[in-house]
């Protein structure tokens, strides 16, 4: 008989309908609730790309599509898989307690965000490892593949269908924003890679595109007091149309891989509307979703933290 093995496949999660909202929402603010005034922001962003967000199904679909993909690949191993979310149900430790109900033993776990951060990645692991430690359960977890030969190529062959749109004069005036979330500036002081993977991210697909008109940004900082790691891509395309004076701009939100909020309102609303007041043209690349190239990067990724 096969060896059966559980695969955590972890994701930030998102409200599954409107009333969900406010309770998603404090548990992002770690249990402080959102004003009225914050709550109703959100919640128009939220009825600006349709209401809710198809993040959900997406997850779904994603880890459902590495289960398989896993399952395809060899036939020593039965991986069994449990979704655990960040800020909703099914939370990352209901996923684990489920695998200890089911008789699991080992387990392999990743995080569907490419980049390694403590806000981000090793909080996931953490608690996932956490609630394993109580059911003896050994997880082996993925912490980063933002350099993944074949998702440096998903974002290359993507990068590259927008760059084809462009006459030959445009593409010189053209500048590729590649951007993730951004994080409170404390981060850095504990020495956090996260800013040097998005970094190499970028570099890898200069790389491989052989486009070097490229820029860092950083997207999506939420609302606290704090100082958060910048440029913001809105500002950047502003000083960048200033100072170099391109009248293209391709946005490569590459630290996220799904059809969210934060791409679909943070990109394709907000810098669409910085694009069409400065009068210059917007682009953004496909994100991964079920893309086959990137569910098999993944689904090798996984398999090489299993074998290691
Ligand atoms: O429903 C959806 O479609 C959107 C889901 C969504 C994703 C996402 C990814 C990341 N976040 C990260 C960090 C932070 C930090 C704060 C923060 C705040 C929010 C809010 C919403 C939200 N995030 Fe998120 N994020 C998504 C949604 N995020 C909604 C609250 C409103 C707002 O501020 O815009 C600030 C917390 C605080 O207030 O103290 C920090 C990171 C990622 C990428 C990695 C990952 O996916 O885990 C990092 C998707």
């Amino acid at each position: 008989a096969k060896k059966q093995m559980g695969l955590l496949v972890m994701a930030y999660g998102t409200p599954y309908k409107e009333e969900d909202l406010e309770r998603y929402y404090t548990h992002i603010r770690r249990g402080r609730k959102p004003s009225d005034e914050m709550l109703q922001d959100l919640r128009d962003r939220y009825d600006a790309i349709g209401g809710i967000s198809p993040l959900a199904s997406i997850t779904e679909n994603q880890a459902e599509s590495i289960k398989d993909a896993l399952n395809e690949k060899q036939d020593e191993i039965e991986f069994k898989l449990y979704i655990g979310l960040k800020h909703i149900e099914p939370f990352v430790e209901d996923a684990v307690e489920q695998m200890s109900k089911d008789g699991i033993e080992e387990a392999v776990s990743v995080v569907l965000a490419p980049h390694y951060s403590t806000y981000s990645v090793k909080s996931y692991n953490g608690r996932a490892q956490e609630e394993a430690e109580k059911h003896g359960i050994t997880i082996r977890s993925v912490e980063s593949w933002y350099d993944a030969p074949g998702f440096i190529d998903y974002w290359k062959e993507k990068i590259e269908v927008e760059y084809a749109k462009m006459s030959e004069e445009e593409k010189e005036k053209a500048c590729l924003i590649v951007s993730a979330h951004s994080l409170p500036m404390k981060i850095l002081e504990g020495g956090d890679p996260y800013p040097d993977q998005l970094k190499r991210t970028a570099e890898l697909i200069s790389e491989a595109t052989g486009i070097t008109q490229y820029e860092i940004g950083w997207q999506s900082e939420g609302n606290t007091p704090d100082p958060w790691i910048g440029p913001d891509v809105q500002d950047l395309t502003k000083d960048l149309y200033n100072e170099k004076g391109y009248t293209s701009f391709v946005y490569a939100p590459v630290g996220f891989v799904s059809d969210h909020l934060e791409v679909l309102y943070d990109n394709d609303y907000e810098c669409k509307v910085v694009c069409d007041e400065i009068g210059v043209n917007y682009y953004r690349p496909e994100m991964p979703n079920t893309n086959p190239k990137f569910i098999d990067t993944l689904a090798d990724v996984v398999m090489n933290q299993v074998e290691k």
